[in-house]
C-alpha cells in the first residue's frame, strides 16, 4: 500500500507488515496492526545531516525487494565518519545482550551515566559493573517480553556506543498513574565508522530468536568431547617433568582431567611455535606421554611476530608482507610478550599463511593431540593507547584499523581454526580458544571472560557474563576457575569450581605470581569436594554433549536463562544468579562465603523440580529456602525430563560410559542422547552419529512402584526380533527410585523397558 508519505509492505498473510514514513524518515514494524519496533524512532538522521555532506535516504519503491540506504555523519568522532540509529522497542521492558561487559544479564538504563562501549580491549583485573569494553564484542541487543523476544543486530566492527532508556522507569512503575502507560525502550545506536547495517530478528518465540540470529552469523561449533572435560592451565607449567607431575596428581587424586595447558613461557623466547630449548626440550615426548591416557595439550599461541631477523617465521611474515602498516606506510611497531613484536594483519593470504604454521612439518614438536589457545588478540599492544592497536594503522586493501577494530581477534581465531583443520586433512575437528571475540565466533571455538580476580564478586559476576555470551550465539563459554589474578581462599576455590563444572567451558587458571593451586593442595575436605564436583561434571557430559549437539544445529544454547524456558512467566526476566542448563536442569551456584542457606526460584507453577542429590521434589512457582554444606551444589531437574549420565569412574572424557535417569511426577518423560566418535567430522561427512529420543509414556509411574512390591521381576525388556526378556532390577522406597538391569541392550537399538 502506498499512500503520500508512505509505503506499506506486509508479509505472513498480512500478519507482519513494514511501514516506510517519508519525513520524517522512519521504519515501522506492526504484528497484526501493532508496533513492534520504530527505527529512526527520534529523527535523528534528520538533525545529522545538517552538519555534514550525506546521500539522503533512498527508497527504490519498485523493485520486488526494498532498500534502503541510509548515510549519515556526525561529529562525535575524530575520525572521517560515523553512523549512528534509534530504535525504540514498544512494549518491552527488558534487553540483554550486548556483549562483553562484567555487568548484570538484563541491561541497564544508561540515562545515569556511560553508555555501553563494544570495543574490544586488554583490561587486567577488570572492574565490576562497568559499561567499558572488554576483550570482545557482539553487537546484538535481546529483547523480550512474555510475547514475543526480539534481536537488534548491528553488523558494524568499529567502536559503537549503545546508549538505553527504558520508560517509564522502573521506579515510577509502582505508581499507580504510570502502570497504565505502555512501556517502551529506547535504543541508540553509535559507531565510529562504516554504514548501518541493522538487522531486527522478530521471532517471536526464543528459540525462533536464536535459529534466526545463527542463520545470519552461524551455528556452533560442535567441540571435540575432551574440549567439554576439566582443562588445567596455569601460567606457567615450568618444564616437562612439572607438566608430568601435576598429570599424575590428576590421577593419584582420582580427580578425571583432559587437558592441561601451557602459557607463555612454554615457548623459546615468546617466539610463538617455538619451544624452550631447556625445560621442553622434548615436546613431541611429552605429548605422547599425555596420548597414551588419551589427554591433550594445549598451548598459547598470541598474533605478535616477534622481531627477529634469525628467526625463519619472521622473515617469511616480513617478506611475505603479513605485518599491519602505521600510518606513514611503515610496518606498525607494537609491543606485547615478544617485546617490539608485530601483530598480523589478517588479509586472505595472511590467514593461509598463518593456518599453514600450524602443520604438523612446519610446526616442530607439535603432534595431532596438540591444540592452540589464542590470547592477546583484542589485540592487547602494550604501547598503544588503552592497550591496543591506534585507530589509525592500516590493514589490508587500505582499511584502517578502526574501522575492523573489534574483527581482529576474530580472525586470528578463524586462521588458527583453519589451520588446526588443515593439519588434519580436514578429518578431525578443532578446539581454539579465543580471548577476542566477535558475532559468529560460534563457529570457531570456545571463549572466556579473560583476566578475572579471586574474589567472591568476580565468581559471583561470572554467571551473568556467560548467560549474556550465551544469548548473544557464544555458547562455548567459561570464567577461570578460582580467579586469574590473586589466591583465592579455599572456601572460594571450592564454590568457584562448583559455579564453573555447570558452565560450559570449564579451565582452572592462574598468574605467574600467584601460589599453586593444584585441586589437591589444600587438604583432604577441599580436594574431596572438588574431586566430587568434576566427577559429577563428568557424569553429566552425555547430557553436555547432546546440548551441543542441539547448539550446533538448532542454536539453543546449552546456559539459558530462566525466560528462555519460562517465556511468559514475568518473575523470570531479571533472575541471573540462576539458569537453566539446557531445558531439564536448573543450576543455582552458591557464590557467597560461610552461608548455611541458599534462597533458590523454582520457576512454572504447576512444575515438579527434584533435588538431584535428595531426589526430594518441590513444587514450582516458589521460593526454596535451601539448607547448604560445602560441598552442596543446589541443582534441581525439571519433573518429566529425560536427562542421560554416564555412571562409573572415569579419568578422563575417552572412558564414558552413558546412562540415563528420568524423573517423573506424571509417567510421562522425554530426553535426548547424541552420541559420535568424539572427535572428528565423520558425524557430518558420513552421518556418523546417534541421536536417540528416550520416552517415557503410559502410566503412573508412582502407581507402578506400588505394583513392583509384589511381584518377582515385573520389568521387562523389549526388543523387536528378539524374545522378551524379564530385567533384574532395585527399587529404593524411600526416594521411589527403580533402577533396571538393561544387559546388553545399546543405546543405538530400538527397545522397551516395560514396568508392572
Ligand atoms: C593480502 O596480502 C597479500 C600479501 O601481502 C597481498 O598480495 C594482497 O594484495 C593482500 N590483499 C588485499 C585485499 O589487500
Ligand atoms: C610474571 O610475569 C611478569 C611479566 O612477564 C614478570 O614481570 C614477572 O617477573 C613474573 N613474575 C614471576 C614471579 O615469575
Ligand atoms: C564497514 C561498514 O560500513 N560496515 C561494516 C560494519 O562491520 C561489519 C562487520 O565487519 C561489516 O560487515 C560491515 O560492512
Amino acid at each position: 500500500k502506498q499512500t503520500k508519505d508512505s509505503v506499506t509492505l506486509s508479509w505472513s498473510s498480512g500478519r507482519y507488515q513494514l511501514r516506510v514514513w517519508r519525513s520524517p524518515f522512519r521504519l515501522e514494524i506492526l504484528c497484526e496492526q501493532e508496533l513492534v519496533v520504530t527505527f529512526n524512532s527520534k529523527g535523528l538522521q534528520e538533525i545529522y545531516h545538517t552538519l555534514m555532506e550525506h546521500k539522503t535516504s533512498v527508497i527504490e519503491e519498485q523493485s520486488e525487494l526494498l532498500y534502503i540506504i541510509l548515510r549519515n555523519t556526525c561529529c562525535a568522532f575524530p575520525g572521517p565518519s560515523s553512523v549512528g540509529a534509534d530504535l525504540c522497542l514498544h512494549g518491552f521492558r527488558h534487553v540483554y545482550g550486548l556483549p562483553e561487559h562484567s555487568d548484570n544479564l538484563q541491561l541497564r538504563d544508561t540515562r545515569d551515566g556511560e553508555p555501553y562501549r563494544l570495543y574490544n580491549l586488554d583490561v587486567f583485573a577488570y572492574q565490576l559493573y562497568s559499561r567499558l569494553g572488554l576483550y570482545g564484542s557482539v553487537p546484538l541487543m535481546v529483547a523480550h517480553k512474555p510475547d514475543r523476544t526480539l534481536g537488534v543486530f548491528w553488523l558494524n566492527a568499529s567502536e559503537t556506543f549503545i546508549n538505553i532508556q527504558y520508560s517509564p522507569t522502573d521506579h515510577q512503575v509502582t505508581f499507580d498513574s504510570v502502570l497504565r502507560a505502555e512501556p517502551q525502550t529506547d535504543v541508540h545506536w553509535l559507531s565510529e565508522s562504516g554504514v548501518i547495517d541493522c538487522m531486527v530478528l522478530l521471532g517471536p518465540s526464543p528459540q525462533q530468536h536464536f535459529t534466526q540470529y545463527a542463520q545470519l552469523t552461524g551455528y556452533q561449533a560442535l567441540p571435540p568431547l575432551f574440549a567439554l572435560g576439566y582443562h588445567q592451565c596455569r601460567w606457567n607449567y615450568i618444564d616437562e617433568a612439572d607438566v608430568k607431575s601435576v598429570d599424575s596428581g590428576f590421577d593419584r587424586h582420582k580427580i578425571p582431567y583432559d587437558v592441561i595447558w601451557l602459557d607463555i613461557e612454554h615457548t623459546d623466547g615468546k617466539r610463538y611455535f617455538t619451544w624452550d630449548p631447556v625445560h621442553f626440550s622434548e615436546p613431541t615426548r611429552l605429548q605422547q606421554h599425555l596420548e597414551k591416557k588419551k589427554r591433550k595439550l594445549v598451548i598459547i599461541s598470541d598474533p605478535h611476530i616477534k622481531v627477529d631477523p634469525h628467526w625463519s617465521l619472521y622473515c617469511e611474515a616480513r617478506d611475505g608482507e603479513h605485518f599491519v602498516k602505521d600510518r606513514e606506510g611503515q610496518i606498525f611497531k607494537g609491543s606485547c610478550w615478544p617485546g617490539n613484536g608485530k601483530p598480523l594483519l589478517f588479509n586472505v593470504t595472511t590467514r593461509a599463511w598463518y593456518s599453514r604454521c600450524f602443520s604438523l612439518d612446519k610446526y616442530k614438536g607439535s603432534t595431532p593431540s596438540l591444540f592452540v589457545w589464542n590470547d592477546m588478540n583484542e589485540p592487547s599492544v602494550f604501547s598503544g593507547p588503552e592497550l591496543t592497536m591506534p585507530k589509525d594503522a592500516v590493514h589490508c586493501g587500505g582499511w584502517e584499523h578502526r574501522d575492523l577494530h573489534n574483527l581482529y581477534g576474530f580472525y586470528q581465531h578463524m586462521a588458527t581454526v583453519e589451520g588446526l583443520i588443515t593439519r588434519s586433512g580436514g578429518l578431525e575437528r578443532p578446539f581454539v580458544l579465543s580471548r577476542s571475540f566477535f558475532a559468529g565466533s560460534q563457529r570457531l571455538g570456545a571463549v572466556w571472560t579473560g583476566d578475572n580476580v579471586a574474589n567472591w564478586e568476580h565468581l559471583k559476576i561470572s554467571i551473568p557474563m556467560v548467560l549474556s555470551l550465551s544469548l548473544a550465539g557464544i555458547v562455548f563459554c567459561g570464567a577461570d576457575v578460582g580467579g586469574f589474578i590473586q589466591d583465592p581462599e579455599p572456601e572460594l576455590l571450592v564454590r568457584w569450581y562448583q559455579a564453573a563444572a555447570l558452565q560450559p567451558f570449564f579451565r582452572g587458571h592462574s598468574a605467574n605470581v600467584t601460589n599453586r593451586r593444584e585441586p589437591w593442595l589444600f587438604g583432604d575436605e577441599v580436594t574431596a569436594a572438588i574431586r566430587t564436583v568434576i566427577q559429577q561434571r563428568y557424569s553429566l557430559l552425555p547430557y553436555w554433549y547432546t546440548l551441543f549437539h542441539q547448539a550446533h544445529t538448532s542454536a539453543l544454547p546449552p546456559l539459558r536463562p530462566l525466560w528462555v524456558e519460562f517465556p511468559e512467566e514475568e518473575s523470570t526476566f531479571s533472575v541471573d544468579s540462576q539458569y537453566m542448563l539446557g531445558g531439564a536442569l536448573l543450576a543455582c551456584p552458591v557464590t557467597e562465603p560461610g552461608i548455611q542457606e541458599v534462597k533458590i526460584f523454582l520457576p512454572g507453577s504447576g512444575e515438579i523440580w527434584y533435588d538431584i542429590r535428595s531426589v526430594q521434589s518441590y513444587e514450582g512457582g516458589r521460593t526454596l529456602s535451601l539448607p547448604v554444606a560445602l560441598d552442596t551444589v543446589p541443582v534441581f531437574q525439571r519433573g518429566g525430563s529425560v536427562v542421560c549420565r554416564s555412571v562409573g569412574s572415569c579419568s578422563c572424557t575417552a572412558e564414558l560410559h552413558p546412562d540415563c535417569n528420568l524423573l517423573s511426577l506424571q509417567g510421562i518423560a522425554d530426553g535426548e542422547l547424541y552420541l559420535d566418535d568424539g572427535h572428528s567430522f565423520r558425524y557430518r561427512d558420513e552421518k556418523a552419529f546417534c541421536l536417540r529420543r528416550f520416552s517415557m509414556l503410559s502410566g503412573r509411574l508412582y502407581k507402578g512402584m506400588q505394583y513392583l512390591k509384589g511381584k518377582a521381576s515385573p520389568v521387562f525388556l523389549l526388543s523387536p526380533g528378539t524374545k522378551d526378556i524379564s530385567a533384574a532390577f532395585q527399587y529404593m522406597e524411600t526416594c521411589c527410585k527403580l533402577t533396571v538391569n538393561t544387559g546388553n541392550l545399546r543405546v543405538a537399538m530400538d527397545w522397551e523397558i516395560q514396568i508392572g
